[in-house]
């Protein structure tokens, strides 16, 4: 059994959602076996927000995700839960500060003991507490590198968005390029190494944002420009293991495409396939330099048959569970396909190897 240590960010005071605080918690019910037979959808009251209530229309588990469910069965993986929520009292800013103080805390302490983790969002806003923790970590933080799968840029500042929702700023806010608002919610003096960060995915973005990351020099593999996401997953961890001692993998889930996961605050059409991402983080399982994953913006109530749910959870036990064993693994995989068949229909090796060296295509 693999026990991975697990942060659920009970929070959504970083975008316009109210539910998307649930994830944590419902997805700690799905790998404990014990939502509810997962139909009908739970009915849950927001803690913060007592009275409100959520309802879903009951669902019936069908097609993908019944597929999906017999793959995980195989693997043998428990998460090791903390759940953290915002404080009841204070200003939206205080809170928000104040819950990535938190999360930052939980990734140093884990950095420091060699532990990987786990944090389930909430917004994608925590992705500043989850990687300023792990900066805080480490004796050179220069050597850390984030891979942020998104559909987005995630690149504003108080000064340029529209929304003011925090959850379109983190990256401006990890790269060290905050406004002094922003800055007051992010937990440490240490920024990410612009030459160590890689947006993958990307296909919605204000001009704001793309200025910023321009000039910065941060390389983007957009959407349109991608052979496949395994490819571009693989790139850009051999590029950056050249240079970083530790690496974080950061996913905003609207980088899939919306018919695969549609439970997304913010869906935007021609994303990656979601058997493509979970063959990607199998031919990356448990990377030696992967200090961590971030899975945000699970957004329940625009969820379909729990589809994003249930890929929330394959996505991690492609990356953390235990590999299948053989005969079974010998056997093509039904919903995952044959890995050695290739991604896209290309060949792509039958197991990562971290000895390859090559660079990313940088665009601009
Ligand atoms: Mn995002």
């Amino acid at each position: 059994m693999v026990a991975v240590q697990t942060l659920g960010v009970v929070s959504c005071l970083g975008g316009p959602m109210h539910y998307c605080g649930f994830a944590a918690e419902m997805l700690r019910d799905l790998f404990n076996e014990s939502l509810n037979k997962l139909t009908p959808f739970v009915v849950r009251q927001a803690p913060y927000e007592r009275n409100q209530q959520l309802t879903v229309r009951p669902e019936p588990v069908v097609g993908l995700n019944q597929r999906l469910f017999k793959v995980q069965k195989q693997n043998r993986l428990q998460l090791q839960w903390q759940l953290l929520y915002p404080e009841s009292q204070g200003s939206k800013e205080d809170k928000l500060a104040n819950l990535n103080k938190a999360i930052s805390q939980f990734t140093e302490g884990r950095t420091k003991e060699n532990q990987r983790f786990l944090v389930i969002g909430g917004d994608h806003s925590c992705a500043m507490g989850t990687w300023a923790g792990v900066l805080n970590a480490m004796q050179q933080s220069d050597k850390f590198g984030l891979i942020w799968l998104d559909a987005h840029m995630d690149a504003h500042t108080f000064t340029t968005s529209p929304s003011g929702n925090v959850h379109g700023m983190p990256v401006a806010a990890l790269l060290g390029k905050a406004d002094g608002k922003l800055a007051a919610l992010y937990p440490s003096s240490r920024v990410v190494n612009v030459a160590n960060l890689i947006l993958i995915g990307i296909r919605n973005y204000e001009q704001e944002e793309y200025g910023l990351l321009k000039q910065a020099g941060v390389k983007i593999v957009f959407a349109n420009q991608m052979n496949g996401i395994g490819s571009a997953l693989i790139k850009a961890i051999d590029f950056l293991s050249q240079k970083c001692q530790t690496i974080g993998i950061s996913i905003d889930l609207d980088v899939i495409d919306p018919t695969d996961a549609p439970g997304v605050e913010t869906p935007v059409c021609g994303g990656i396939k979601a058997k493509e991402l979970l063959a990607a983080l199998s031919l990356i399982h448990r990377h030696p330099k992967v200090c961590g994953l971030e899975i945000s913006e699970f957004t329940p109530e625009h969820d379909v048959n729990n589809l994003t749910l249930y890929l929330m959870k394959a996505l991690i036990e492609a990356f953390y569970g235990e590999p299948e064993r053989s005969p079974v693994s010998s056997k093509p995989n039904k919903f995952l396909g044959s890995i050695s068949s290739g991604i896209k229909g290309k060949a792509v090796p039958s197991r990562y190897s971290c000895a390859k060296s090559k660079t990313v295509r940088s665009t601009e």
